[in-house]
Protein backbone atom coordinates (compact mmCIF):
# COMPACT_ATOMS: atom_id res chain seq x y z
CA UNK A 1 0.00 0.00 0.00
CA UNK A 2 1.63 3.53 -0.98
CA UNK A 3 1.50 5.63 1.86
CA UNK A 4 0.16 8.71 0.07
CA UNK A 5 -0.80 10.95 3.32
CA UNK A 6 0.00 14.16 3.00
CA UNK A 7 2.19 15.24 5.87
CA UNK A 8 4.32 17.36 4.06
CA UNK A 9 3.96 21.20 5.35
CA UNK A 10 5.01 22.24 1.79
CA UNK A 11 1.87 20.50 0.26
CA UNK A 12 -0.42 21.78 2.86
CA UNK A 13 0.89 25.64 2.02
CA UNK A 14 0.59 24.71 -1.89
CA UNK A 15 -2.69 23.70 -1.14
CA UNK A 16 -3.20 26.97 1.04
CA UNK A 17 -1.54 29.60 -1.01
CA UNK A 18 -3.92 28.50 -3.80
CA UNK A 19 -7.04 28.38 -1.86
CA UNK A 20 -6.31 32.49 -0.91
CA UNK A 21 -5.13 32.95 -4.42
CA UNK A 22 -8.28 31.86 -6.16
CA UNK A 23 -10.03 33.84 -3.26
CA UNK A 24 -8.84 37.47 -4.88
CA UNK A 25 -11.55 36.45 -7.92
CA UNK A 26 -14.69 37.69 -6.28
CA UNK A 27 -17.26 40.73 -6.01
CA UNK A 28 -15.47 43.70 -4.63
CA UNK A 29 -19.02 45.24 -3.70
CA UNK A 30 -20.37 42.16 -2.46
CA UNK A 31 -19.71 41.26 0.97
CA UNK A 32 -17.23 38.02 2.13
CA UNK A 33 -16.12 35.60 -0.78
CA UNK A 34 -18.67 36.51 -3.56
CA UNK A 35 -17.84 34.64 -7.04
CA UNK A 36 -21.19 34.12 -8.49
CA UNK A 37 -22.11 32.11 -11.65
CA UNK A 38 -22.23 34.06 -14.68
CA UNK A 39 -20.49 36.80 -12.94
CA UNK A 40 -17.15 38.84 -14.19
CA UNK A 41 -15.39 37.19 -11.14
CA UNK A 42 -16.40 34.02 -12.13
CA UNK A 43 -15.46 34.52 -15.49
CA UNK A 44 -12.16 35.89 -14.38
CA UNK A 45 -11.57 33.45 -12.16
CA UNK A 46 -11.78 30.33 -14.39
CA UNK A 47 -8.65 31.25 -16.17
CA UNK A 48 -6.83 30.88 -13.00
CA UNK A 49 -8.30 27.31 -12.31
CA UNK A 50 -7.91 26.35 -16.17
CA UNK A 51 -3.98 27.42 -15.75
CA UNK A 52 -3.88 25.49 -12.62
CA UNK A 53 -4.97 22.55 -14.14
CA UNK A 54 -2.51 23.01 -16.77
CA UNK A 55 0.20 23.43 -14.06
CA UNK A 56 -0.60 20.24 -12.38
CA UNK A 57 0.08 18.63 -15.83
CA UNK A 58 -3.42 18.03 -17.03
CA UNK A 59 -4.66 18.18 -20.52
CA UNK A 60 -7.69 21.16 -20.03
CA UNK A 61 -10.42 21.76 -22.01
CA UNK A 62 -13.96 23.24 -21.37
CA UNK A 63 -16.96 21.30 -22.42
CA UNK A 64 -19.95 22.60 -24.29
CA UNK A 65 -21.75 23.03 -20.76
CA UNK A 66 -19.17 25.39 -19.35
CA UNK A 67 -17.57 22.39 -16.99
CA UNK A 68 -13.45 22.75 -17.11
CA UNK A 69 -12.51 19.47 -17.31
CA UNK A 70 -8.56 18.31 -16.67
CA UNK A 71 -7.72 15.17 -17.58
CA UNK A 72 -4.45 12.71 -16.41
CA UNK A 73 -3.79 9.88 -19.08
CA UNK A 74 -3.97 6.69 -17.45
CA UNK A 75 -1.73 3.69 -18.98
CA UNK A 76 -5.07 1.77 -20.72
CA UNK A 77 -7.15 4.49 -22.61
CA UNK A 78 -9.55 1.74 -22.74
CA UNK A 79 -10.27 1.69 -19.10
CA UNK A 80 -13.34 3.33 -18.01
CA UNK A 81 -12.21 6.97 -16.29
CA UNK A 82 -12.62 7.90 -13.01
CA UNK A 83 -13.78 11.41 -12.22
CA UNK A 84 -13.41 13.60 -9.39
CA UNK A 85 -13.71 17.56 -8.86
CA UNK A 86 -16.19 20.22 -7.42
CA UNK A 87 -17.02 23.44 -8.58
CA UNK A 88 -15.43 27.18 -7.66
CA UNK A 89 -18.88 29.41 -7.79
CA UNK A 90 -19.86 30.63 -4.63
CA UNK A 91 -23.10 31.99 -2.60
CA UNK A 92 -23.49 35.91 -2.35
CA UNK A 93 -21.60 36.61 0.96
CA UNK A 94 -19.79 33.20 0.84
CA UNK A 95 -16.65 31.97 1.68
CA UNK A 96 -13.36 30.89 0.11
CA UNK A 97 -13.34 26.82 0.82
CA UNK A 98 -16.95 25.42 0.15
CA UNK A 99 -16.30 23.36 -3.10
CA UNK A 100 -13.09 24.97 -4.27
CA UNK A 101 -11.42 21.94 -1.71
CA UNK A 102 -12.55 19.32 -3.76
CA UNK A 103 -11.18 21.22 -7.16
CA UNK A 104 -7.73 22.11 -5.62
CA UNK A 105 -7.58 19.21 -3.38
CA UNK A 106 -8.23 17.11 -6.73
CA UNK A 107 -5.07 18.79 -8.40
CA UNK A 108 -2.89 18.36 -5.09
CA UNK A 109 -3.98 14.57 -5.45
CA UNK A 110 -2.62 14.45 -8.62
CA UNK A 111 0.64 15.93 -7.47
CA UNK A 112 1.07 13.42 -4.71
CA UNK A 113 0.18 10.54 -7.04
CA UNK A 114 3.10 11.68 -9.40
CA UNK A 115 5.62 12.90 -6.47
CA UNK A 116 4.66 8.65 -5.47
CA UNK A 117 5.26 7.52 -8.43
CA UNK A 118 2.27 5.84 -9.09
CA UNK A 119 0.31 5.69 -12.36
CA UNK A 120 -3.33 5.39 -12.45
CA UNK A 121 -4.37 2.62 -15.25
CA UNK A 122 -7.32 4.87 -15.69
CA UNK A 123 -7.69 8.62 -17.27
CA UNK A 124 -8.50 10.63 -14.28
CA UNK A 125 -10.80 13.56 -14.78
CA UNK A 126 -10.88 16.65 -12.87
CA UNK A 127 -13.77 18.58 -13.26
CA UNK A 128 -15.10 22.49 -12.03
CA UNK A 129 -18.35 21.80 -12.61
CA UNK A 130 -19.93 25.47 -13.45
CA UNK A 131 -22.62 26.55 -11.17
CA UNK A 132 -23.06 24.57 -8.51
CA UNK A 133 -24.54 27.25 -6.33
CA UNK A 134 -28.59 27.75 -6.43
CA UNK A 135 -28.71 30.90 -8.23
CA UNK A 136 -31.46 33.66 -8.73
CA UNK A 137 -32.76 31.26 -11.55
CA UNK A 138 -33.71 28.48 -8.77
CA UNK A 139 -31.03 25.55 -10.66
CA UNK A 140 -28.30 24.75 -8.67
CA UNK A 141 -25.19 22.59 -9.92
CA UNK A 142 -26.27 23.39 -13.83
CA UNK A 143 -22.30 21.80 -15.21
CA UNK A 144 -23.17 18.38 -13.42
CA UNK A 145 -26.83 18.12 -13.98
CA UNK A 146 -25.60 18.59 -18.04
CA UNK A 147 -23.15 16.28 -17.68
CA UNK A 148 -25.93 13.87 -16.43
CA UNK A 149 -28.57 14.71 -19.05
CA UNK A 150 -31.07 16.38 -16.44
CA UNK A 151 -30.86 19.79 -17.55
CA UNK A 152 -34.18 20.48 -20.37
CA UNK A 153 -34.66 23.20 -22.75
CA UNK A 154 -37.74 24.60 -20.30
CA UNK A 155 -34.76 25.37 -17.72
CA UNK A 156 -33.41 28.04 -19.87
CA UNK A 157 -36.45 29.59 -20.01
CA UNK A 158 -36.63 29.91 -15.91
CA UNK A 159 -36.09 33.92 -14.85
CA UNK A 160 -34.80 35.25 -12.05
CA UNK A 161 -36.38 38.62 -10.13
CA UNK A 162 -35.32 40.95 -12.85
CA UNK A 163 -37.05 38.52 -15.48
CA UNK A 164 -33.81 37.37 -17.28
CA UNK A 165 -34.06 34.12 -18.83
CA UNK A 166 -31.40 31.81 -17.41
CA UNK A 167 -30.66 31.31 -21.43
CA UNK A 168 -29.79 34.25 -21.82
CA UNK A 169 -27.53 34.25 -19.13
CA UNK A 170 -25.61 31.69 -20.39
CA UNK A 171 -25.23 33.10 -23.67
CA UNK A 172 -24.12 36.27 -22.02
CA UNK A 173 -21.41 34.03 -20.69
CA UNK A 174 -20.25 32.51 -23.88
CA UNK A 175 -22.01 29.30 -23.93
CA UNK A 176 -24.41 28.13 -26.25
CA UNK A 177 -27.75 26.81 -24.31
CA UNK A 178 -28.69 24.15 -27.61
CA UNK A 179 -24.77 23.12 -27.07
CA UNK A 180 -25.13 22.59 -23.17
CA UNK A 181 -28.14 20.20 -23.83
CA UNK A 182 -26.26 17.66 -25.97
CA UNK A 183 -23.00 17.94 -22.97
CA UNK A 184 -24.51 14.78 -21.65
CA UNK A 185 -21.28 12.25 -21.32
CA UNK A 186 -23.72 9.28 -22.61
CA UNK A 187 -23.68 6.03 -20.38
CA UNK A 188 -21.96 4.95 -23.58
CA UNK A 189 -18.63 5.90 -22.36
CA UNK A 190 -19.39 4.17 -18.60
CA UNK A 191 -17.33 6.22 -16.12
CA UNK A 192 -15.62 3.77 -13.37
CA UNK A 193 -15.97 5.86 -10.31
CA UNK A 194 -16.73 9.81 -9.09
CA UNK A 195 -15.43 10.54 -6.08
CA UNK A 196 -15.49 14.61 -4.43
CA UNK A 197 -13.47 16.17 -1.59
CA UNK A 198 -15.95 18.53 -0.10
CA UNK A 199 -15.75 20.57 3.51
CA UNK A 200 -18.22 19.16 5.92
CA UNK A 201 -19.70 22.61 5.98
CA UNK A 202 -21.34 21.53 9.17
CA UNK A 203 -19.85 20.94 12.94
CA UNK A 204 -19.96 17.40 13.45
CA UNK A 205 -16.22 16.67 12.53
CA UNK A 206 -15.15 19.32 14.65
CA UNK A 207 -17.09 18.41 17.75
CA UNK A 208 -16.20 14.55 17.22
CA UNK A 209 -12.67 15.60 16.78
CA UNK A 210 -12.18 13.59 13.66
CA UNK A 211 -10.30 14.57 10.76
CA UNK A 212 -12.49 12.80 8.02
CA UNK A 213 -16.15 11.74 7.19
CA UNK A 214 -17.02 9.55 5.03
CA UNK A 215 -20.70 10.51 3.34
CA UNK A 216 -23.60 7.76 3.61
CA UNK A 217 -26.05 10.10 1.62
CA UNK A 218 -26.46 13.86 0.72
CA UNK A 219 -29.91 15.40 1.53
CA UNK A 220 -32.71 15.76 -1.10
CA UNK A 221 -33.92 19.74 -1.07
CA UNK A 222 -38.02 20.58 -2.14
CA UNK A 223 -37.85 24.34 -2.66
CA UNK A 224 -41.21 26.65 -2.33
CA UNK A 225 -41.83 30.10 -3.74
CA UNK A 226 -45.34 31.27 -2.49
CA UNK A 227 -47.32 33.89 -3.46
CA UNK A 228 -49.41 35.52 -1.05
CA UNK A 229 -52.48 37.42 -2.88
CA UNK A 230 -54.32 39.68 -0.11
CA UNK A 231 -56.29 43.43 -0.52
CA UNK A 232 -53.69 46.78 -0.93
CA UNK A 233 -55.67 49.15 1.50
CA UNK A 234 -54.52 52.54 3.16
CA UNK A 235 -52.31 51.34 5.93
CA UNK A 236 -53.93 54.05 8.11
CA UNK A 237 -57.57 53.76 7.75
CA UNK A 238 -58.44 50.02 7.23
CA UNK A 239 -59.28 48.83 10.69
CA UNK A 240 -57.20 45.58 11.85
CA UNK A 241 -60.04 43.39 11.81
CA UNK A 242 -60.81 44.31 8.71
CA UNK A 243 -57.72 43.60 6.05
CA UNK A 244 -56.39 40.89 3.92
CA UNK A 245 -52.49 41.55 4.92
CA UNK A 246 -50.43 39.54 2.79
CA UNK A 247 -47.07 40.43 4.80
CA UNK A 248 -48.76 38.81 7.63
CA UNK A 249 -49.92 35.91 5.95
CA UNK A 250 -46.42 34.93 5.06
CA UNK A 251 -44.73 36.10 8.08
CA UNK A 252 -47.13 32.93 10.01
CA UNK A 253 -45.78 31.16 6.73
CA UNK A 254 -42.35 31.25 7.65
CA UNK A 255 -42.85 30.06 11.18
CA UNK A 256 -44.98 26.81 10.06
CA UNK A 257 -41.87 26.23 7.70
CA UNK A 258 -39.53 26.39 11.10
CA UNK A 259 -41.85 24.57 12.88
CA UNK A 260 -41.83 21.76 10.19
CA UNK A 261 -38.12 21.43 10.24
CA UNK A 262 -38.05 21.36 13.64
CA UNK A 263 -40.32 18.67 13.81
CA UNK A 264 -38.56 16.61 11.33
CA UNK A 265 -37.67 12.70 12.83
CA UNK A 266 -34.30 12.58 11.51
CA UNK A 267 -31.96 15.16 9.49
CA UNK A 268 -34.71 17.64 8.92
CA UNK A 269 -34.08 21.35 8.23
CA UNK A 270 -36.33 24.28 6.69
CA UNK A 271 -35.17 28.33 5.75
CA UNK A 272 -37.06 30.75 4.37
CA UNK A 273 -34.42 32.54 2.52
CA UNK A 274 -36.76 35.64 1.24
CA UNK A 275 -39.70 37.58 2.11
CA UNK A 276 -40.61 40.07 -0.82
CA UNK A 277 -43.63 43.00 -1.11
CA UNK A 278 -44.73 43.91 -4.93
CA UNK A 279 -44.87 47.28 -2.68
CA UNK A 280 -42.39 49.93 -2.46
CA UNK A 281 -44.46 51.82 -0.28
CA UNK A 282 -44.72 52.51 3.91
CA UNK A 283 -47.89 52.95 3.97
CA UNK A 284 -50.28 49.98 1.82
CA UNK A 285 -51.48 47.22 3.48
CA UNK A 286 -49.42 44.63 1.56
CA UNK A 287 -51.16 42.94 -0.79
CA UNK A 288 -48.75 40.70 -2.90
CA UNK A 289 -45.98 39.12 -0.98
CA UNK A 290 -43.53 36.25 -2.61
CA UNK A 291 -42.03 34.04 0.28
CA UNK A 292 -39.14 31.40 -0.78
CA UNK A 293 -38.24 28.65 1.49
CA UNK A 294 -36.39 25.39 1.33
CA UNK A 295 -37.18 21.87 3.27
CA UNK A 296 -33.97 19.43 3.21
CA UNK A 297 -33.60 15.93 4.94
CA UNK A 298 -31.65 12.98 4.23
CA UNK A 299 -35.02 10.82 5.11
CA UNK A 300 -37.08 10.32 1.99
CA UNK A 301 -40.12 9.43 3.35
CA UNK A 302 -40.82 12.35 5.72
CA UNK A 303 -39.28 15.11 3.19
CA UNK A 304 -41.83 13.40 0.65
CA UNK A 305 -44.56 14.53 2.54
CA UNK A 306 -43.64 17.90 3.20
CA UNK A 307 -45.40 19.73 0.44
CA UNK A 308 -48.47 18.43 1.96
CA UNK A 309 -48.15 19.66 5.35
CA UNK A 310 -47.01 23.22 4.65
CA UNK A 311 -49.78 23.60 2.19
CA UNK A 312 -52.32 22.53 4.28
CA UNK A 313 -50.94 24.54 7.70
CA UNK A 314 -50.39 27.69 5.11
CA UNK A 315 -53.37 27.65 3.15
CA UNK A 316 -55.63 27.08 6.53
CA UNK A 317 -54.17 30.70 8.16
CA UNK A 318 -53.78 32.31 5.15
CA UNK A 319 -57.76 31.92 4.57
CA UNK A 320 -58.08 32.89 7.92
CA UNK A 321 -56.50 36.27 7.33
CA UNK A 322 -58.66 36.50 3.44
CA UNK A 323 -55.19 35.88 1.58
CA UNK A 324 -54.61 33.78 -0.90
CA UNK A 325 -51.51 31.43 -2.02
CA UNK A 326 -50.04 30.30 -4.33
CA UNK A 327 -47.44 27.51 -4.55
CA UNK A 328 -44.75 26.90 -6.79
CA UNK A 329 -42.37 23.85 -5.87
CA UNK A 330 -39.36 22.29 -7.05
CA UNK A 331 -37.81 19.29 -6.48
CA UNK A 332 -34.21 20.28 -6.14
CA UNK A 333 -32.99 16.92 -6.04
CA UNK A 334 -33.83 13.80 -4.32
CA UNK A 335 -31.85 12.04 -2.17
CA UNK A 336 -28.61 10.19 -3.12
CA UNK A 337 -27.01 7.44 -1.25
CA UNK A 338 -22.96 7.15 -1.81
CA UNK A 339 -22.40 3.99 -3.60
CA UNK A 340 -21.65 0.97 -0.86
CA UNK A 341 -18.51 0.28 -2.61
CA UNK A 342 -17.60 3.54 -2.88
CA UNK A 343 -18.24 4.09 0.47
CA UNK A 344 -16.26 1.01 1.64
CA UNK A 345 -13.30 1.72 -0.54
CA UNK A 346 -12.65 5.30 0.72
CA UNK A 347 -13.07 4.01 4.37
CA UNK A 348 -10.67 0.92 3.11
CA UNK A 349 -8.50 3.97 1.91
CA UNK A 350 -8.37 5.85 4.87
CA UNK A 351 -7.58 2.71 7.19
CA UNK A 352 -4.61 2.41 5.56
CA UNK A 353 -3.08 5.44 5.56
CA UNK A 354 -4.32 5.63 9.51
CA UNK A 355 -6.58 8.44 9.20
CA UNK A 356 -10.11 8.11 11.46
CA UNK A 357 -13.05 9.02 10.13
CA UNK A 358 -16.66 8.46 10.63
CA UNK A 359 -19.93 8.05 8.09
CA UNK A 360 -21.57 11.21 8.04
CA UNK A 361 -24.46 11.91 6.12
CA UNK A 362 -24.64 15.55 3.92
CA UNK A 363 -27.12 18.26 4.85
CA UNK A 364 -25.82 20.21 1.68
CA UNK A 365 -25.82 18.86 -1.80
CA UNK A 366 -23.34 18.79 -3.99
CA UNK A 367 -22.23 17.88 -7.84
CA UNK A 368 -22.33 14.37 -6.56
CA UNK A 369 -26.15 14.02 -6.40
CA UNK A 370 -26.11 14.70 -10.63
CA UNK A 371 -22.83 12.22 -11.15
CA UNK A 372 -24.31 9.30 -9.26
CA UNK A 373 -26.61 9.10 -12.49
CA UNK A 374 -23.49 8.40 -14.34
CA UNK A 375 -21.12 6.41 -12.40
CA UNK A 376 -20.83 4.82 -8.62
CA UNK A 377 -20.53 7.62 -6.34
CA UNK A 378 -18.96 8.91 -2.72
CA UNK A 379 -17.87 11.72 -1.17
CA UNK A 380 -14.86 12.82 1.03
CA UNK A 381 -15.27 15.59 4.32
CA UNK A 382 -13.06 17.28 5.73
CA UNK A 383 -13.88 19.53 8.80
CA UNK A 384 -15.47 23.07 9.53
CA UNK A 385 -14.05 25.27 11.98
CA UNK A 386 -16.93 25.79 14.07
CA UNK A 387 -19.51 24.27 11.56
CA UNK A 388 -19.75 27.79 9.78
CA UNK A 389 -20.29 28.01 6.08
CA UNK A 390 -21.71 29.98 3.12
CA UNK A 391 -20.41 33.00 4.69
CA UNK A 392 -16.91 34.61 5.55
CA UNK A 393 -16.50 32.79 8.65
CA UNK A 394 -16.05 29.70 6.44
CA UNK A 395 -12.57 28.10 7.21
CA UNK A 396 -10.91 24.56 7.33
CA UNK A 397 -6.57 24.06 8.30
CA UNK A 398 -4.92 23.49 5.33
CA UNK A 399 -3.46 20.90 7.01
CA UNK A 400 -6.76 19.53 7.66
CA UNK A 401 -7.42 19.62 3.76
CA UNK A 402 -4.05 18.24 2.99
CA UNK A 403 -5.13 15.22 4.99
CA UNK A 404 -8.41 14.91 3.08
CA UNK A 405 -6.48 14.87 -0.08
CA UNK A 406 -4.51 11.85 0.59
CA UNK A 407 -7.64 10.22 1.30
CA UNK A 408 -8.82 11.50 -1.62
CA UNK A 409 -5.22 10.31 -3.56
CA UNK A 410 -5.29 7.00 -1.47
CA UNK A 411 -9.42 6.63 -2.69
CA UNK A 412 -8.35 7.11 -6.31
CA UNK A 413 -5.61 4.61 -6.13
CA UNK A 414 -7.55 2.08 -4.78
CA UNK A 415 -10.51 2.47 -7.09
CA UNK A 416 -8.25 2.59 -9.95
CA UNK A 417 -7.93 -1.37 -8.79
CA UNK A 418 -11.49 -2.10 -8.42
CA UNK A 419 -13.42 -3.74 -10.60
CA UNK A 420 -16.71 -2.31 -11.16
CA UNK A 421 -18.84 -5.18 -9.35
CA UNK A 422 -22.78 -6.47 -11.27
CA UNK A 423 -25.04 -3.97 -9.17
CA UNK A 424 -22.56 -1.29 -10.85
CA UNK A 425 -23.53 -1.58 -14.21
CA UNK A 426 -27.38 -1.61 -13.88
O1 LIG B 1 -27.13 24.42 -1.12
C1 LIG B 1 -26.26 23.56 -0.94
O2 LIG B 1 -26.42 22.65 -0.15
C2 LIG B 1 -24.96 23.62 -1.70
O3 LIG B 1 -24.04 24.37 -0.95
N1 LIG B 1 -25.13 24.18 -3.00
MN1 LIG C 1 -20.27 23.06 -2.30
MN1 LIG D 1 -22.40 25.70 -1.21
Amino acid sequence: MLDLTVQSQEAADRLGDGILELAKYRETARPGWTREVFSEAYRESRQWVSGRMAAAGLEVQVDSAGNIVGRLAGTDPKAPALVTGSHTDTVDGGGRFDGVVGVLGALEAVQLLRESGQRLSRDLLVVDFLGEESNAFGLSCLGSRAIAGELTPADFDRQDYRGASLGQAYRDFGLDPAAVLQTRWARTAPLHAFIELHIEQGPTLEQRQLPLGIVTAITGIERLVATFTGSPDHAGTRPMNDRKDAMVAAAEAVLSVRREGCGAPNHGVATTTRIESESRSPNVVPSLVRMTSEVRSVDTAWLSGVRGRLAEEILANARNLGVDVEFDWTTDNTVVHAHPRIHDVAAAAADAIGIPWMPIPSGATHDAVHMAALAPMGMIFVPSRAGKSHCPEEWTDFADIATGVGALAQTLTLLDRTEPSPADLT
